[in-house]
């Protein structure tokens, strides 16, 4: 079995699909696309004129809560029971959907527009709390989200949390459990590894002055 994962240049979805490739111990490539250089040139190329894109052997898989499901599951870091995956999955689609609310935003940056900036970072910052308040509620006694054992979902979730520890800093730490949901995840030799050795921001997305364009408070 082969994996390349075609994505931007930028953390955003791309880090969860990266996080649960690397916890599944799976070998993969990674074709980077820049995404002011090259990504207007090359989105016809992909099914859904978006990435992240994930070739399975061969064949492409669109949609990144899909693509972390499916390697979740074939690679034996998934629930077996369909109830518990499907409560799962609310908190996975909960966190995931903030990143259409926070590419509003940083692209309401890149054009200027700093009053859309400020509603989209509002809102995302809104919803935060709610979202990981339900994570909170599903951690066990293991420290897992509804598991006894770590899941796709839990390092989904670690890697979403990763990211928005730095646009919104002291927020998850509200959350004890997902705090230490987060920590636990990011001190996996292979994540620890990968944090230290992966790319900086780019300045799309570098979280500095994102939720206080002026510099003032957001
Ligand atoms: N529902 C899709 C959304 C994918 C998406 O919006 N990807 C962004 C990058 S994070 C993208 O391709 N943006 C470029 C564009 O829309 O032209 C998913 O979860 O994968």
């Amino acid at each position: 079995m082969t994996y390349q994962l075609k994505y931007l240049s930028l953390r955003a979805r791309g880090e969860a699909v990266r996080w649960v490739l690397k916890v599944a111990g799976v070998t993969y490539t990674e074709e980077t696309i820049d995404i002011f250089r090259e990504w207007p040139g090359r989105k016809h190329e992909f099914k859904f004129r978006k990435v992240p894109e994930l070739v399975v052997d061969g064949k492409p898989l669109h949609q990144t809560t899909v693509i972390c499901r499916f390697l979740g599951e074939r690679h034996d870091l998934a629930s077996g029971d369909l109830w518990t995956t499907t409560r799962q999955m609310e908190v996975v689609e909960a966190l995931h959907d903030l990143a259409n609310s926070m590419a509003s935003a940083l692209m309401a940056r890149v054009q200027g527009d700093e009053e859309r900036q400020k509603v989209m970072v509002g809102l995302a910052e809104a919803q935060f709390p709610v979202v990981l308040s339900n994570i909170e509620e599903r951690i066990t006694n293991k420290g897992w989200i509804l598991s006894q054992q770590m899941t796709w979902v839990d390092v989904f979730i670690a890697a979403y949390l990763d990211v928005y520890e730095n646009y919104f800093p002291g927020e998850v730490a509200k959350f004890p459990l997902c705090e230490a949901l987060r920590r636990r995840v990011q001190d996996m030799p292979v994540i620890k590894a990968w944090r230290e050795e992966r790319p900086p921001w780019h300045p799309f997305e570098d979280p500095q002055g994102l939720v206080a364009p002026s510099g003032g408070p957001p």
